[in-house]
């Protein structure tokens, strides 16, 4: 093993993606995340692989993990002033999936 893949996915996906991952003979480490600007619960998945491997996985997730819309809340103020701010609703795309793969320095299983 020496690459490793990091995917922040959406929840809806992750038992899907860890079922065809796993079911493809890969091991897999399931995270509870939250992202940084929907402030809202998200799963990043770790999975060790070899180099060779790496596309693969990355077609697993691409085909596994859906993007969709969000809504978000933002507060917007009233006429630039601070006092009167009103509910803003925004709508964002969620991927898919935001995948890193990063090399292994060293790796044991004991
Ligand atoms: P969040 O940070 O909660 O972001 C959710 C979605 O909000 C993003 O979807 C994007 O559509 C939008 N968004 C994020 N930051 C924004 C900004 N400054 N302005 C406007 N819209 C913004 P994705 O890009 O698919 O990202 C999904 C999740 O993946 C993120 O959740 C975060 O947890 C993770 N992520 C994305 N890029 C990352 C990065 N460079 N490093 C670490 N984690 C990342």
């Amino acid at each position: 093993m020496n690459k490793l893949v990091i995917a922040v996915i959406q929840d809806k996906d992750s038992a899907k993606l860890m079922e065809n991952l796993v079911g493809k003979g890969y091991r897999a480490t399931k995270l509870a995340s939250t992202g940084g600007f929907l402030k809202a619960g998200n799963t990043t998945m770790l999975i060790g692989v070899r180099a060779d491997q790496v596309e693969d996985v990355v077609g697993i997730i691409r085909n596994t993990c859906r993007s969709r819309e969000k809504m978000v809340t933002t507060m917007s103020p009233i006429g630039g002033a601070v006092e009167s701010y009103v509910p803003y609703p925004v709508e964002v795309i969620v991927g898919g999936a935001t995948i890193f793969v990063v090399d292994v320095e060293r790796f044991e299983h004991v």
